[in-house]
Parts: C-alpha cells; sequence; structure tokens
C-alpha cells in the first residue's frame, strides 16, 4: 500500500547548515531509488543526495540556497517501497560525491573531502571532444574553474561538453542544468553556422618542416594583412561568390582622360582611369540598388542604401587597404581623381583611420597600373558586389564589317550570389561598361 514517506537529510558527518545548491526534482515528479534529490555544498565539496526509494514527490521542503542539516526534511514522498519513515540513523540515502550507491557516514565525509578529483576528470576527459567548441567560443579553458554539482558535471560530462566553458546562471554563477543543455544548442548553432555541421568541415592545414627541403627564414606577417587575411578568409568562404567578366571600350573615355591630365597637370592633380570608375560604378549603382545594399544581420532583408560610398582597394608595403570614399554621387572626375590621389598617398603613409574604411557600398579594385588580364576579387562584406580592373590594351575590334583598334578595359566582377542574380550581374557590368564607353553617361 502507497505511504507517504519522510525523506529527510542523512548523516553528513560534522557538518550542520550546509547549503543547498541545486534540486533536481519537483513536486509531481516520479523518481527512482538512487535518483538524486539535492545536492549539498560544504566549504569542501559538493554532495548529491540519493533517494532512498521509489515513488512520486508530493512535497518538496527545500529549495536552493536553504540550509539544512542532518534530519532536515527535504520531501514527502509516496511510495510503495517498504520501510515507513526514515530514520536519523538510515544510511540508505546518504549523500555521495560521485556515485549513486550510498556510502557509510564516515565514508561520505571523507568522499567529501575527495570530492574535487570527479571535476577534474570531468574537464580531462571533455577536452578532446570540446576543444573545437572552445576554439570557437575563443575561451581559455585551462584556468577557468566551473561551479557545479556533481550530478550536473556528470550531466556535462555525458554530453562531452567541457563544464569549465559553461557560464552559470545560477546563485554565484553555479552551472545549471539548464546552462548545460543552452550551452550545447548555442554551441551546435555556431558550429552550423561556421559551416561545421553540413559536411563542410576543411582539413587542418598540414605542418610541414620546410626547413628539410632548403634554407629558410621566417618572417611574421604585418597586423595589416593578419587583420585583412582574416576578413578575407571570412568573406571568401561565407559568401557565395560569382565573377562576371566584361570588357569595356575606353578609347574615348581615355582620349578626354587625357586631356583632363594635361588640363590639370598645373593644379598638380593626376586623373588615372579609375577616377572615372569609381563615377562609372555610382552611376549602375542607382540605376541598379539592389547592388548598393547589404544583407541585414538576420540575412533575411535587404537594406537599399541612399548613400553611395565606394571603397578603393589600395596596395601599400604593410598589405592592403580600402579607404572609403564618400558621397561619390555629389562629386565630379576631377574632384574624385584628387581625394583618391590623397587616399591613397595616406594609405600608403599608414596614416588611414578605421573610420575612414568604414561605410562602404561597394570596392573597386585595379591592378590596371600593374597589368594583368582578370582576376577574382573577394567581396569586402558586408557590401554584395566588388569590381575588379585591369590592364587595358588595345585590340581589334569588329565594327561596321572591318576590325579596329580600340582601348578595352577588362572588367571583373564578384557578387554575392545569395543576393544579386547571375542576369543582374550581367546587366550590370554591360550597363557598366556602356558607361565607360560613352562618358557623356556620366553626367545623365
Ligand atoms: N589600364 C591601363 N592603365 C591603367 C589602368 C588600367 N586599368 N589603371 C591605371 N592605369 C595607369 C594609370 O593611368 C597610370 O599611368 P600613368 O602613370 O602613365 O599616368 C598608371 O597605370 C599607374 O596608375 P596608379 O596605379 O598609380 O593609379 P590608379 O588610380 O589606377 O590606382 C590605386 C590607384 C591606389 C588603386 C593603385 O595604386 C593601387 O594600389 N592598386 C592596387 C590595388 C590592389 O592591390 N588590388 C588588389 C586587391 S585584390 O587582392
Amino acid at each position: 500500500m502507497a505511504e507517504i514517506k519522510q525523506v529527510i537529510v542523512p548523516d553528513i558527518g560534522d557538518y550542520k547548515d550546509v547549503s543547498i545548491i541545486d534540486v533536481m526534482v519537483k513536486a509531481g515528479d516520479k523518481i527512482n531509488a538512487e535518483d538524486n534529490l539535492i545536492t549539498l555544498e560544504t566549504d569542501k565539496a559538493a554532495m548529491d543526495v540519493p533517494s532512498p526509494y521509489t515513488g512520486v514527490v508530493k512535497e518538496l521542503k527545500v529549495k536552493v540556497g536553504d540550509k539544512v542539516s542532518q534530519g532536515s526534511v527535504i520531501l514527502m514522498l509516496e511510495s510503495s517501497d517498504s520501510g515507513g519513515v526514515l530514520q536519523k540513523n538510515d544510511q540508505s540515502s546518504q549523500p555521495t560525491p560521485n556515485k549513486a550507491t550510498a556510502p557509510a557516514a564516515k565514508e561520505v565525509s571523507e568522499k567529501a573531502v575527495e570530492a574535487k578529483v570527479p571535476s577534474q576528470v570531468a574537464r580531462a576527459d571533455a577536452q578532446p571532444s570540446t576543444q573545437g567548441m572552445a576554439q570557437l567560443l575563443n575561451r581559455d579553458t585551462s584556468s577557468a574553474k566551473a561551479h557545479a554539482s556533481p550530478a550536473i558535471r556528470r550531466f556535462a560530462r555525458e554530453l562531452g561538453v567541457d563544464i569549465v566553458l559553461v557560464k552559470g546562471s545560477g546563485e554565484k554563477g553555479r552551472v545549471t542544468k539548464d546552462d548545460v543543455q543552452n550551452f550545447v544548442k548555442s554551441a551546435l548553432g555556431q558550429t552550423r553556422g561556421a559551416a561545421g555541421g553540413n559536411g563542410l568541415q576543411v582539413l587542418a592545414m598540414p605542418v610541414v618542416d620546410f626547413a628539410k627541403f632548403g634554407a629558410i627564414e621566417s618572417k611574421p606577417l604585418s597586423r595589416i594583412k593578419k587583420l585583412s587575411g582574416a576578413n578575407l578568409h571570412r568573406n571568401w568562404v561565407t559568401i557565395p561568390h560569382i565573377t562576371q567578366f566584361d570588357e569595356a571600350d575606353i578609347t574615348e573615355m581615355e582620349a578626354f582622360r587625357k586631356e583632363l591630365n594635361a588640363e590639370y597637370a598645373k593644379q598638380n592633380i593626376k586623373i588615372t582611369p579609375l577616377a572615372f570608375m569609381i563615377k562609372a560604378v555610382v552611376v549602375a549603382l542607382q540605376k541598379y540598388p539592389e547592388f548598393n545594399a547589404s544583407l541585414d544581420a538576420s540575412g533575411e532583408n535587404l537594406i537599399l542604401k541612399q548613400y553611395f560610398h565606394i571603397g578603393v582597394a589600395v596596395d601599400t608595403p604593410e598589405g592592403l587597404v580600402v579607404p572609403v570614399l564618400r558621397d561619390v554621387d555629389k562629386k565630379g572626375i576631377v574632384q574624385l581623381a584628387k581625394e583618391l590621389g590623397e587616399i591613397s598617398t595616406r594609405a600608403r603613409e599608414k596614416k588611414i583611420t578605421a573610420a575612414e574604411m568604414q561605410g562602404g557600398c561597394f570596392s573597386i579594385s585595379s591592378l590596371g597600373g600593374i597589368g594583368g588580364t582578370a582576376f577574382t576579387p573577394i567581396i569586402n562584406a558586408p557590401e554584395l558586389a566588388i569590381l575588379g580592373v585591369s590592364k587595358a590594351i588595345i585590340k581589334p575590334m569588329h565594327q561596321d564589317d572591318t576590325f579596329v583598334a580600340r582601348l578595352m578595359l577588362p572588367l571583373s566582377m564578384s557578387y554575392d550570389h545569395r543576393v544579386i542574380d547571375g542576369a543582374a550581374a550581367a546587366r550590370f557590368i554591360v550597363f557598366l561598361s556602356q558607361v565607360l564607353s560613352d562618358t557623356r553617361r556620366l553626367a545623365l
């Protein structure tokens, strides 16, 4: 016959007024003998108190933060197990530092002193499987010390979670079961986000002893290279890039540029083809506003910009920097050429501030002064597209049944295929080529 039994705190050695740091059951729970009911914490260790009987919790008499001693009532249990009310010397619900079995009272206090051992074992066990998460969260796992009951440590261990990585939301930062579960959820989400959960994991780079093959010298990367390298890597692996190519006939533009150059040489302003391209890109962005946009943080909305700031990749001895020319729609070619000269000089003198590299809508990377036929630039996120410009060369072009010599400028535009369709990209670059071929359109 079912009977209501009082479950009390067993003999816990000399400890009195011990804090309850975790309550694992609630009224209505069905529990088995040996299931942990509460966790007590002394100044030396945490101990789980298991149930002596199988039954249903009728009423909880304690809560987290309560102080209890031997004999304090933990809960009322409806049980059909034989036994009756637990006596103070009933050892069947002795607390245990890590095991479900109940040790003798003396043994409990001895084990309590040793209770740190299981937590250290938990940390060592968890290392291999959680190293990835630790790296993901960029935390140092060696020094942190977690506050968690043996039951929670065990739970974390079963899930392969290094408890020291889990931020506790309980009293005094204690790690709760929810904290462990949330940690796992968030780590899984981040792993998926970092392309780890969908079969896109990449092999680690092999560690090669280059000295085996010949003389070497080790040179640290510049700060700029490290920063831009990390950004380029992120953009390359997270944005589905497509590169669309075209050629613009800039024969007339080049003639006009030379005229302008001669005119402005006295003012020490050098007008390169790039100034025209910056302006032409903005004319194209005005016609195709979805290129003058960014995805918002959710990835579900397009933020359309009503300003036209263009980033220009500048090659400096320290590495690549991308200062931004502001409000290009409000500026003429000469003004842009002047600003371009100034900003690239300042970039090479390491005088560009972080603010001057922010707020870009679209970037241009010109290798036209160097050479090469085409290249695939990496999108400068959160922008959606980037224009690569290579060296213009004179080519025979077929016109009116004959071949004529024209100066052709190779264009390579990489775009974010999540937002921009191939047809839209083709329309954009064809229009851009038309604008460059007929500079009167810059004024429209
Ligand atoms: N075709 C033919 N000639 C070109 C040209 C093109 N597309 N672009 C520039 N030129 C000519 C210029 O007219 C200039 O000729 P002159 O000296 O005879 O007048 C010469 O090449 C040098 O131009 P420049 O490079 O000094 O000037 P710019 O305005 O074209 O470019 C800047 C400025 C800062 C963009 C450039 O110096 C630079 O740093 N480019 C490198 C960008 C880069 O590294 N991109 C790679 C990113 S992806 O890793």
